[in-house]
């Protein structure tokens, strides 16, 4: 039943600015694919919009994990964060867990969610895949998109800036808001995906038919971590497979994956256009003189970041400060929406209310 004590909070477009939430696992150490994926975009775009960027570690969970290394990359992401370029006075930065309507909000979004949406998600077909047994697999992996749609719903989110793998999460997100703005009345935004158009999907360097991703960390050569050393990123990018030609032009030809993932980075790096890039390997001699062009303007592009990580590192009472507030910020928004959908779905609230 709704009443008119129903607390509502005003969404209309034109009252305020376009909101923005996104977030990453503190699942591995982050690498180039979620910084020109994702957390470079966040930070070209901060002052245009309303934004929350959150480190979620209620989702790190899903596959088994090392409760040390758990504690230790949630500061770590959040550094890198700001290092990158965010501003915690403009954006509050938060730990997923720290805001508790998310992980409630979970459970009643979870209720209205059919199992079958959930089966087809290909992310847990992915992973789920990867096990050779359902015992292995836990329900919170099936359940990782619900979770992810009301930590998006839950701020009003109309953009959500991530790479073309979570346009899936990010679809589904609307469809649960639909179904619950349908059974129980308007109360979510319908939120879109921004995929940015070149970056959004950086290929492993050891295999260019296969996204980058901190599961393959493992794997030597795959990726160029955010915090890599330069003599370390160098060395990994001159050992990226490409082909045997020697035609450095951007190519759809899945045998030229390698080579169109090196001018993918360098172009989002240097912000040039598909003929200026090519132009500059024109006379190139080879393979080698575009790994060694990628790999200077990824270590340039990269040495600040890394430098101010660190900084910030040496004072985690600082970073938890900062990570404090934004919780504070962040939970005032998620939990007026968290007693609407309560009140929505017909729950008594505490100290009385609908
Ligand atoms: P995991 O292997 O733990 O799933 P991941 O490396 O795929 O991790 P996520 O934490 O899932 O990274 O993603 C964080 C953000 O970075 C998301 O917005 C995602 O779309 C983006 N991203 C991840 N990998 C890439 C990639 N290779 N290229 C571009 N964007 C990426
Ligand atoms: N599933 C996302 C991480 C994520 C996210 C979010 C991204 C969790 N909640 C909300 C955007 C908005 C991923 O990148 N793997």
């Amino acid at each position: 039943m709704q009443t008119e004590t129903l607390t509502v909070e005003d969404t209309s477009a034109e009252t305020r600015k376009r909101r923005v939430l996104s977030g990453i696992q503190p699942s591995g150490d982050l690498h180039l694919g979620n910084y020109l994926g994702a957390i470079k975009r966040w930070v070209e775009r901060q002052y245009e919009k309303e934004n929350y960027f959150c480190i979620v570690d209620l989702h790190a969970i899903t596959l088994p994990h090392d409760p040390e290394a758990l504690r230790q990359r949630t500061r770590g992401v959040a550094a890198l964060y700001i290092a990158s370029g965010l501003d915690p006075d403009h954006c509050p930065i938060f730990i997923q867990s720290h805001v508790t309507a998310h992980a409630e909000a979970c459970w009643l979004a979870g209720c209205v969610t059919p199992l079958g949406w959930l089966e087809r998600m290909t992310q847990y077909k992915d992973k789920a895949g990867r096990s050779d047994s359902s015992e292995r697999i836990s329900t919170g992996l099936l359940a990782y998109p619900v979770l992810m749609a009301c930590d998006i719903l839950l701020y009003s989110a109309d953009e959500v800036p991530v790479g073309e793998d979570q346009k899936q999460h990010v679809e589904l997100s609307r469809d649960i808001a639909q179904r619950f703005n349908h059974m129980f009345g308007e109360t979510f935004v319908l939120p879109e995906p921004m995929i940015p158009e070149i970056g959004a999907r950086v290929m492993g360097f050891d295999d260019p038919s296969r996204k980058m991703s901190k599961s393959y960390e493992h794997i030597r050569g795959h990726l160029v971590k955010m915090v890599d050393e330069p003599k370390e990123i160098e060395r990994t990018i001159k050992r990226a497979v490409t082909d045997s030609g020697n035609e450095i032009v951007f190519s759809e030809d899945p045998a030229k994956a390698g080579v169109n993932n090196l001018l993918g980075i360098y172009q989002v790096i240097t912000g040039k256009t598909p003929e200026r890039v090519e132009a500059d390997f024109a006379n190139a001699r080879g393979y080698g003189d575009l790994k060694s062009a990628v790999a200077e303007v990824v270590i340039e592009e990269l040495r600040p970041i890394r430098e101010r990580y660190n900084e910030i590192m040496d004072d985690v009472s600082e970073l938890d400060r900062i990570l404090a507030d934004g919780a504070d910020r962040a939970g005032a928004v998620a939990n007026a929406k968290l007693r609407e959908m309560k009140e929505r779905m017909g729950f008594v609230l505490p100290g009385g209310g609908s």
